[in-house]
């Protein structure tokens, strides 16, 4: 008995140990399951230095678990919020309906519906409650840590500067392509 629950906090104790300290990126995901596919935000957001945290916490299977995790965001430090989930993936939501900070929701592949369940389910918000939604899987979840990179390089300059560079950079490596394609 709990221990859904008692798996959650242990996990929550583990991916905390694996984090960089301060964290200002929350990363929340419904299992256990989407995690080998939220880690392409946490990979990219290690690569420009910004400290996150990673929870599992289901809309459905922990909703109080959810909520409260949402209402202690903007006081344990966070800045944004990424929430990543399957089928009807109502986690983005119900976080962003606990807090006012921003959110940005993944939707994941987790059914026969390949995601676009978890799409709809989490970009059709009622008016006045955002998510910022991104496309489904890896590429969504690696867009996600580059959008609260953005949010967060509104008040951090060097962050603004990381965030050209990884864009020269981007370009750099297409032109390099076309380069090795005239040879
Ligand atoms: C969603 O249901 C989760 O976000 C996950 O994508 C999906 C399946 O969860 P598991 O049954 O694998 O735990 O809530």
């Amino acid at each position: 008995e709990g221990g859904w629950y008692r798996r959650d906090i242990a996990y929550r104790a583990l991916c905390r140990l694996a984090a960089p300290a301060r964290p200002v990126v929350g990363i929340v995901m419904g299992s256990d399951s989407d995690l080998p596919v939220m880690q392409a935000a946490a990979e990219w957001l290690e690569s420009m230095e910004i400290g996150y945290e990673f929870t599992i916490a289901s809309a459905h299977r922990t909703p109080e678990l959810a909520a409260s995790y949402a209402q202690g965001a903007r006081e344990r430090g966070l800045k944004v919020i990424i929430a990543g989930a399957g089928m009807a993936a109502h986690l983005a939501g119900v976080i962003a309906a606990h807090t006012s900070l921003p959110v940005i929701g993944v939707p994941l592949n987790a059914s026969s519906l390949g995601g676009l369940d978890a799409l709809l389910s989490t970009v059709q918000m009622p008016p006045g409650v955002p998510v910022a939604t991104m496309g489904i899987g890896a590429p969504g979840a690696k867009n996600a840590a580059v959008l609260a990179a953005r949010i967060l390089a509104l008040a951090d300059d060097r962050l603004r500067v990381r965030l050209e560079e990884y864009a020269a950079h981007m370009a750099q490596q297409v032109e390099e392509k076309n380069a090795r394609l005239h040879l």
